[in-house]
């Protein structure tokens, strides 16, 4: 697919809400004159995973919860690149949910869409971190809000495909303005395992529909999710934005980079490869 980009037909059952992500996606990039050898779309594990097979990009497929450090690394080696990290709400809220926390506080110029069901979708329905159970759902835009280095926290919906392809062309442009990670949840329904659409229809409230909403206050950002989660209801929309400048943006300025636009040999990392794993006697 890297030498071709002919992507792959999607495996989802028929229904599932990550087809309205994978269109959405498509439909930015197309907005956006994407070119797909100048993008790529790393993936944690999981149904939402897949999407990295199924879009015109250059695809990786990270390790369970690991996705969001390859990407920051993709993008620090060539932050030219548009860098898109996808995953399931078990792949971010829970195993890599340190990784999401950090990245938010670094800030650095990917965005990740998180397809949020409520659940693990790919092994077979157990309770993810968001599941409606007895125990207080696990909110990401909160936790967002809540680390001081965040720049951008938006959440679409699989049900609202125009929200969504915007949403995403938002936070594209944000990543290319130099302005560090941008964060956008879908409310993404697993049909086969937690059919969440009739649950969610009705809970969700777009801000822009709020007399007076200002994304770029932190404050009155929380203080709306807050209230509106206290409501059994959601945010949706961009919650939060600020004009930051991101951490390879910083890094390139100040002539300190460490690995930006590095020069990259594969012969000379085979070799220094060889270096390390002979140190090892292996
Ligand atoms: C380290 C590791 N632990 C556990 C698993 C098993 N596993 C595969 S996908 C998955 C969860 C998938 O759920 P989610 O990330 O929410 O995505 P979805 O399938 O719902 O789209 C788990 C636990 C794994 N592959 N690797
Ligand atoms: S199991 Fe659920 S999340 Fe996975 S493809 Fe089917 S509907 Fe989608």
């Amino acid at each position: 697919m890297t030498k071709t980009f002919q992507p792959g037909d999607p495996i989802w059952c028929a229904g599932c809400g990550h087809y309205g992500v994978r269109n959405a996606l498509q439909a930015a990039f197309q907005q956006l004159d994407v070119e797909s050898h100048q993008t790529m779309v790393l993936a944690g594990i999981g149904c939402a995973g897949t999407l990295q097979n199924n879009v015109n990009a250059y695809g990786f497929h990270a390790m369970h919860g690991r996705v969001l450090p390859a990407a920051t690394g993709v993008k620090l080696a060539n932050p030219s690149l548009d860098v898109i990290a996808v995953g399931g709400d078990g792949d971010g809220y829970a195993i890599g949910c340190g990784h999401l926390v950090h990245s938010f506080k670094r800030n650095t110029g990917v965005v990740y869409i998180l397809m949020n069901n409520g659940i693990y979708g790919l092994t077979k329905g157990q309770n993810s971190p968001t599941a409606e159970t007895a125990e207080q759902a696990f909110d990401g835009v909160q936790l967002g809000l809540s680390i001081a280095g965040s720049s951008f926290i938006a959440r679409g919906s699989s049900a609202a495909p125009t929200q969504l392809q915007k949403l995403m062309v938002a936070a594209i442009e944000h990543s290319r303005a130099g302005r560090g990670f941008a964060f956008l949840e879908v409310l993404s329904p697993c049909v086969t395992y937690n059919d969440t659409y009739p649950k969610w229809a009705g809970r969700m409230v777009d801000v822009d529909t709020i007399t007076g909403y200002d994304p770029y206050s932190r404050t009155g950002a929380f203080t709306t999710v807050h209230d509106l989660n206290a409501e059994n209801r959601f945010a949706t929309g961009l919650i939060y934005q600020q004009d930051s400048i991101g951490s390879e943006r910083q890094w390139l300025d100040s002539g300190q980079a460490a690995v930006c636009d590095l020069d990259i040999d594969p012969a000379l990392q085979m070799s220094d490869f060889r270096e390390i794993m002979d140190d090892y006697g292996v």
